[in-house]
């Protein structure tokens, strides 16, 4: 891996994923977004893992794809790479992802912490699509997960003027989960991946699942998943031993199994 430092063990089943381009702002370039893509698949095959956190530097999440990159690109080049499937390989990551994010989330990067599951920023962080000012729009879902984040007007003000906002104001929106110093917001991000993993994984996976298709479906469809999941966890181990702690009043110990 060229362009990111992966750590499998980051902390007791917490798998870390940082984007390895300081010098350019962590600017999402092919194989980066490769790199990414290869790494969930790895993580979400390893038993050991059960939360995956992805973030950046200090200064840059990531600002966005890698414009050198795709400035003389014309429709048939772009078409070939077919950059879509390796964004909708990475949003089919069944573990849950949290971006850490400080600095730039602009663009692709803004879209690379929305496709993740949860979202934990520094006070410095800035979210923004500034497609607009380089002649394009976003490409990786901007218009659709920013629009279901912070309603019609204020999505279409920041896409169509490009301007950014600051953590506090995408905490307002409910864009992001937290807003935290900058010293402590890897900390952060990974006490709230310590939550999760103390949880059944099958439960946590399938639960993700189900909240992530209230987005696509309609209610009833979205209900009917929702059962079936709910019905599937009683063949697991960890509701046994879930409900039977509760009853002998002790703490679970999820297998995931
Ligand atoms: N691409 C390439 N290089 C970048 C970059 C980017 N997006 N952002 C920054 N850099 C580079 C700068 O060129 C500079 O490199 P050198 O000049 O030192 O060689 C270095 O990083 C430091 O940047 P600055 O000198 O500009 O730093 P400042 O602090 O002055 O400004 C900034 C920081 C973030 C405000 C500024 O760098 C900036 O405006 N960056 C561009 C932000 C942007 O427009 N982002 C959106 C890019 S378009 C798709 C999926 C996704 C996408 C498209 C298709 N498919 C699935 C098909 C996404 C598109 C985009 O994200």
């Amino acid at each position: 891996m060229e362009f990111i430092k992966v750590n499998k063990a980051y902390a007791k089943h917490i798998a870390l994923i940082q984007l390895n381009r300081p010098k350019e702002l962590n600017a999402l370039n092919l194989q980066l977004m490769g790199e990414i893509r290869d790494c969930l698949k790895e993580l979400d095959q390893d038993d050991e893992v059960r939360v995956i956190i992805i973030s950046g530097d200090e200064r840059a999440f990531a600002a966005g794809a890698d414009i050198k990159q795709m400035a003389g690109k014309s429709t048939i080049d772009m078409w070939k790479v077919d950059q879509f499937s390796t964004w909708d390989q990475i949003n089919k990551t069944r573990k849950p992802i949290i971006a850490a994010v400080s600095g730039f989330a602009l663009g692709g990067g803004c879209e690379l912490a929305m496709t993740c599951d949860m979202i934990v920023a520094s006070e410095t962080a800035q979210f923004g699509q500034p497609e607009i000012k380089i002649g394009v729009m976003p490409g990786a879902g901007g218009t659709q997960r920013l629009t279901k984040a912070l309603g019609k007007a204020k999505a279409m003000e920041l896409v169509l003027t490009g301007k950014f906002i600051s953590a506090e104001e995408a905490l307002g929106y409910g864009l992001i989960n937290k807003v935290v110093p900058v010293e402590v917001y890897l900390k952060e991000a990974v006490s709230l991946a310590s939550e999760i993993a103390a949880m059944s994984p099958i439960a946590v996976q399938m639960a993700k699942e189900a909240v992530k298709r209230s987005f696509e479906v309609p209610l009833e469809e979205g209900l009917h998943f929702e059962r079936k999941n709910f019905y599937m966890l009683f063949s697991s181990e960890d509701q046994k031993e879930g409900m039977n702690a509760f009853v002998e009043k002790r703490k679970p110990d999820f297998k995931g199994k």
